[in-house]
């Protein structure tokens, strides 16, 4: 156990307002970040393998500061017979620099990227395409406050003293999530049903904090169908409805101060009053499954009701509102800014790649 929990502090008015938008990276044809995940992603075939390389050439570049992680594994599905399908994770994570990896307490955001195999051509922009580029949006977003937070303790002598748990935050991006033939428990969640078992069974070094990298997530925090207009995503476990109420408050903060774009009559994020009696049983099979049944905590951030065009030819780019998916990348920034104690550190805007973009273009 850490030896002493440090308190959050709450992002002032004026952090928030630092909070970038994503902008023309957000463009459907042609943004940096959006459009190369709008193709097919089905496991093992061309279009998975570009959608890879997009993620791990973008952190190279942009984000070099960020480890890298592939979680390799393969399994038959129905569909496909004897055939192995490979399925690769992505893990892209920032701890602090002197810390051992077995201290660090990870926040972890993660979405699925790979897409389903029929319909064929099926794109799943909201499934879940649009999560992931706002996972990288919040993954640059968040780069400059962390380095300077983490010089600062390492200047004041402060780093590695023990006074405080270390934080870290990882980007998880998973490959088959998505059933081949029928939903069922062998048939989906291929990524990350391998990932948490093979977690779990790696253990850290002797008297670390933690026992295994299943141990180190503090908060897993799952993105899916995100990117249709006015979404409504309820607080689906008592355990980490407290975590629900810090995002549900960001959201309401930043449209008081009209930082968010999209025109919605209702909080995205509307349970912030839900009761603790008010939690049922009732939760949506994704991602978080192999976790949660390892102990670990979920925030899971679907709709309900899942956006009309789920699982059709019509989760397409064309059918996002861009609004809604900047403003979640910007209500998942500001949490994790929150989460990480980045108030008064976050660059003022424009951000550092929005600068390094204007200079490119004019040269
Ligand atoms: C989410 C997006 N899911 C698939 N694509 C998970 C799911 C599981 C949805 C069971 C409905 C039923
Ligand atoms: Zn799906």
């Amino acid at each position: 156990m850490p030896l002493a929990v440090a308190a959050h502090g709450t992002l002032s008015d004026e952090s928030l307002a630092r909070i970038p938008s994503a902008g023309a990276d957000f463009d459907i044809y042609k943004g940096k970040l959006l459009a190369p995940i709008l193709i097919p992603r089905v496991p093992g075939t061309p279009g998975s393998q570009a959608a890879q390389q997009h993620f791990v050439r973008f952190f190279q570049e942009q984000l070099p500061a960020w480890e890298i992680e592939w979680h390799n594994s393969t399994a038959t599905t129905p569909a496909t017979g004897d055939k192995l399908i490979p399925f690769a994770n992505l893990i892209f994570r920032r701890d602090p620099p002197w810390a051992a990896p077995g201290d660090v307490a990870r926040l972890t955001l993660a979405a699925h990227y790979d897409s389903l195999y029929r319909p064929e051509g099926f794109i799943g922009a909201t499934d879940s395409a649009a999560s992931c580029a706002m996972l990288m949006h919040v993954a640059r977003s968040i780069d400059a406050a962390l380095t300077a937070k983490w010089e600062a303790a390492k200047a004041s002598g402060q780093a590695g003293s023990g006074l405080e748990e270390e934080r870290g935050v990882q980007i998880m991006l998973l490959d088959g999530e998505e059933a081949w033939v029928k939903w069922s428990a062998t048939d989906s969640l291929y990524g990350s049903r391998a990932l948490a078992e093979a977690w779990e069974s790696t253990p850290y070094a002797p008297l670390s904090t933690f026992a295994s990298p299943l141990g180190s997530i503090s908060l897993f925090v799952l993105l899916d169908l995100l990117g249709a207009r006015s979404p409504s995503v309820p607080s689906y476990f008592q355990t980490t409805h407290w975590a629900y109420q810090r995002m549900a408050s960001l959201e309401q903060r930043m449209r008081k101060l009209q930082l968010l774009a999209s025109a919605t009559a209702k909080q995205f994020l509307p349970d912030f009053g839900k009761a603790m009696t008010q939690f049922g049983r009732g939760f949506v099979e994704d991602d978080h499954v192999p976790f949660m049944a390892r102990g670990v905590d979920i925030l899971h951030l679907i709709p309900h009701p899942f956006p009309p065009v789920w699982h059709t030819m019509a989760d397409t780019g064309e059918n996002l509102d861009i609004s809604t998916v900047d403003d979640w990348a910007k209500i998942v920034t500001a949490f994790t800014a929150e989460w990480m104690d980045l108030d008064s550190l976050l660059p003022t805007i424009p951000a550092q790649h929005e600068i390094r973009e204007t200079a490119k273009t004019e040269l």
